[in-house]
């Protein structure tokens, strides 16, 4: 059986320069297995919807440090519904007030992890969120296909 990877699309909205934490997300995920778009700074909302919609997507990745970050995620997640990628998760890291996580949540963001989330917990959280279903191989697809002709090899 093989496991498809996850794909994700990372990137900077508006203006916050702090891209520190979201580079060293990316090479983390890269190691971990996942396939990872790192489309960098200064996006704005509707241009990371687009790409995580013509990427394939399982979610995008952002990062703020510079507050007022309520309001720029969720436009969003308004912007990924416009771009038909209503079904890609959102998952924000930075500098995250706790009580701001009720209404992010509420909003609709997948999870939220700040400066002191260890990279185990994040990891298994993407895992237990975004990881796919087994699929066969195409050996042992093909296998299955023999098998249910009833000549298996
Ligand atoms: C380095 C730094 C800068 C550098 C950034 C360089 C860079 N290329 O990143 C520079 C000098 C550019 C800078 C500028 C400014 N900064 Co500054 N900066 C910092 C500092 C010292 C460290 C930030 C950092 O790199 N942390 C290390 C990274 C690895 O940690 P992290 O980003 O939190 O990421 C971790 C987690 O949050 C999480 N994570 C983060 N993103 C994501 C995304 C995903 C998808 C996931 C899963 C996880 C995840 O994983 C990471 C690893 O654990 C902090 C203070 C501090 N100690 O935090 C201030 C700080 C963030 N800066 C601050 C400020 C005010 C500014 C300026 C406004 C200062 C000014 N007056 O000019 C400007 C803003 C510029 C701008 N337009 O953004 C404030 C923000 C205050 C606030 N939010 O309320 C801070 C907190 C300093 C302070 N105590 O006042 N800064």
């Amino acid at each position: 059986m093989s496991r498809a990877p996850i794909r994700c699309v990372l990137g900077m909205v508006g203006s916050d320069k702090h891209n520190k934490g979201i580079r060293l997300i990316a090479r983390i995920f890269r190691d971990h297995g996942l396939e990872v778009v790192y489309i960098g700074e200064h996006n704005t909302s509707q241009r990371i919807a687009s790409v995580a919609v013509s990427e394939d997507a399982d979610f995008v990745g952002v990062s703020f440090s510079n507050g007022n970050y309520v309001p720029r995620v969720k436009e969003l997640l308004g912007a990924l519904a416009e771009a038909g990628g209503a079904d890609i998760g959102l998952v924000v890291g930075g500098l995250i007030h706790p009580e701001d996580l009720p209404e992010l949540e509420a909003a609709g963001v997948t999870a939220v992890f700040g400066p002191e989330a260890t990279t185990q917990k994040i990891l298994a959280t993407i895992d237990e969120k975004f990881g796919r279903v087994d699929t066969p191989s195409e050996a042992a697809a093909s296998d299955l296909r023999a098998a249910a002709a009833g000549r298996m090899r």
